[in-house]
């Protein structure tokens, strides 16, 4: 079965910062899914989401949510693969108390929590992991990176200076 990464959102108001995550994977060629799942609204779907998905061969998972965002660790207690968590802004904490409920978890459950909207990240690193068996994914990898350094040279042509 291709591998492919489950994506979960406490909300749809957290789709659109979510989205960066789908743009992230369309651009690796990894497949995924995203579904509307919450921790504490629908505890029962978020447990059939995560044991359908890893049913279905889903490899990595990532979750994001905002506020008590407690959905990436309930993701991970529901199963054994990686779960990455994204914390959210969009409360009067921005994002600060997301990022603290998503990155403590207690020792044996743990949560690999990227930036306060780092969802580009977490669709990065999640490749990154799916990658480790895939040298295909890895040489895609290495090629975004090729990249990033081109564009870095490209963006200090604009705006060097030297009075040397
Ligand atoms: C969290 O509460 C969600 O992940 C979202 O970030 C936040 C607000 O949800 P809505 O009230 O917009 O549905 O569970």
């Amino acid at each position: 079965m291709k591998h492919w990464v489950c994506i979960l959102i406490g909300s749809d108001s957290d789709a659109p910062t979510m989205e960066q995550a789908c743009a992230a994977l369309d651009e690796a060629g990894v497949a995924y899914e995203m579904k509307v799942a919450s921790a504490h609204r629908s505890p029962e779907r978020t447990k059939q989401v995560v044991t359908d998905a890893e049913r279905d061969g889903a490899r990595v998972f990532i979750a994001g949510a905002g506020m008590a965002a407690h959905l990436p660790g309930v993701v991970a207690s529901f199963t054994t693969r990686p779960v990455i968590g994204v914390p959210l802004s969009g409360s009067s904490l921005q994002g600060l108390d997301a990022l603290l409920a998503v990155v403590q978890m207690p020792p044996g459950i743990p949560v690999a929590t990227v930036a306060i909207g780092g969802a580009r990240n977490a669709a990065v690193l999640a490749t990154q992991i799916l990658a480790v068996e895939d040298s295909a994914l890895a040489a895609r990898l290495k090629e975004q990176r090729s990249k990033m350094a081109a564009a870095v040279a490209e963006k200090s042509k604009q705006v060097e200076r030297s009075t040397r």
